[in-house]
């Protein structure tokens, strides 16, 4: 595998984005807060990690970067970094300890302050929801496979854009719902871990669904700039056999149509479905046209690509096996071959075949790399190349006319990269997991040059 680029500063310049383009940075409230300070209540993280053999060495997020103590310091960071906002998202554990009914006020004041916090260093809060720490509670009673959840997270939606949405810039409903729903419900490789075609088809209706009556209820509200946040995967054939391209082409719909298909086409794609639609809840059909509600932005997450071959698929098998291989590309800490690239492709994708002129931001982009701390220096030069090249993408989509307004780096700081515990570190900014010191990388260094004002 070739080596990955090393790159002392950025090719692009602030002055070649448009004057209202966006940067921002991103976070998660499972990966950097503590779930052990504050009154949050136990999420299907906590029990999911503690279970030997899901999680790197049983890690969890009790402590985490320990932000919840610490949020003022790293606020002042994102300022000094020169970010003109930040994705942050709240935890349903921590406002309502048991999914529904009582709410812990100190997790609310908790968000309270951090969104002031936010404005008074010139930071416009974009509030993710739902970034996958699901109530213990209501993991209980089926989670995303039950679909009174989707009446309990509008619920829950409300209460906080009740308190915070006079200062939020935008609003998220749910992050990377295939994440939330093959990733966990179908791979097994997330919370609740589950491996289960009719647990997926449900949940894969379920979540959107949630989407969708969190957006209504918050509409109801007066609350503006509602999005939902969708990961993608540049997906193409490991080779020219029928079975590879058939294999690509599902794996593919899965992964970047279906939640596409449901949001902005009221219908899931007739490939995917034809699979998951004898395990999909009853009366399915009637909820297509409040999923497919009008939103006023789209958020991308992009990583990576796949190439995909098909397996070997037992008869009665309820899916076919398909296979993602490793290209000859250089690999990211997290083994995800770099492919710039895709992006572009994607953004262009996205917006023609979908969501036309309603405008898109990069919500999450960036890469884990092995960052270590030499003589109070982490010089993570990759990390500076592989956004270098993401930027051209973004820039070269916009130029093509693609609305794209916003590019959100994931991540601020090194986190609990959830299954993969803290081994991974995506940050722009090194966190010692012991003593919580934060270290600037020099990729922080590098893009707070390209953000300065001249
Ligand atoms: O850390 C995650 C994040 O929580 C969701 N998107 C992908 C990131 C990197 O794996």
């Amino acid at each position: 595998m070739p080596a990955l680029a090393r790159q002392a500063d950025f090719t692009v310049k602030r002055s070649d984005f448009p004057k209202d383009f966006i940067f921002g940075t991103s976070t998660s409230a499972y990966q950097i807060e503590g779930s052990s300070f504050g009154g949050c209540g136990s999420s299907h993280w906590d029990t999911f990690s503690a279970t030997s053999g899901n999680v790197v060495r049983c890690e969890n997020g009790a402590l985490a970067c320990a932000h919840y103590n610490h949020w003022e310091s790293d606020l002042d960071l994102m300022k000094d970094l020169g970010v003109e906002a930040y994705r942050f998202s709240t935890s349903w554990a921590r406002v309502m300890p048991e999914g529904r009914g009582a709410v812990n006020q100190e997790g609310l004041d908790f968000y309270d302050r951090l969104v002031d916090g936010m404005l008074s260093r010139g930071l416009a809060p974009n509030l993710t929801l739902y970034h996958w720490e699901l109530p213990s509670a209501l993991s209980d009673i089926g989670g995303w496979r039950n679909r009174d959840i989707a009446d309990y997270f509008a619920d829950y939606a409300e209460i906080v854009v009740k308190r915070l949405g006079d200062r939020l810039s935008t609003v998220a409903t749910i992050n990377e719902p295939w994440c939330v729903t093959w990733y966990s419900h179908f791979h097994g490789a997330h919370a609740p871990g589950m491996r289960d075609i009719r647990a997926v088809s449900r949940a894969a209706h379920i979540v959107p669904l949630a989407h969708a009556k969190a957006v209504s209820a918050l509409r109801a509200l007066g609350q503006k700039d509602l999005g939902i946040v969708l990961n993608f995967e540049h997906t193409s054939a490991l080779d020219d056999k029928p079975s590879s391209l058939e294999a690509a082409s599902l794996t593919e719909g899965i992964y970047n149509r279906w939640f596409l298909g449901g949001l902005f086409k009221g219908e899931y794609p007739a490939d995917v479905l034809h699979y998951l639609e004898p395990h999909m809840p009853k009366g399915w059909h009637a909820d297509m046209e409040q999923i497919a509600q009008p939103i006023d932005w789209l958020g991308i997450n992009y990583y990576t690509r796949s190439l995909v071959s098909a397996g070997k698929t037992d008869p009665d098998c309820a899916l076919p096996e398909m296979i993602g291989n490793k290209g000859p590309l250089p690999r990211t800490e997290m083994d995800w071959e770099v492919y710039p690239e895709g992006l572009g492709y994607l953004l262009e994708w996205i917006s023609n075949n979908y969501t036309g002129t309603l405008p898109l931001a990069i919500t999450e982009n960036g890469m884990a790399n092995k960052d270590a701390v030499v003589d109070g220096v982490v010089d993570d030069q990759e990390r500076i190349a592989y956004l270098d090249a993401h930027f051209k993408q973004a820039l070269g989509a916009i130029e093509k006319g693609v609305p794209l307004r916003a590019y959100f780096v994931w991540s601020f700081m090194d986190n609990f990269e959830w299954a993969l515990g803290y081994d991974k570190r995506f940050g722009l900014v090194h966190v010692d997991f012991e003593s919580f010191k934060r270290t600037p990388k020099a990729s922080y260094h590098v893009l707070k040059k390209l953000l300065e004002k001249s």
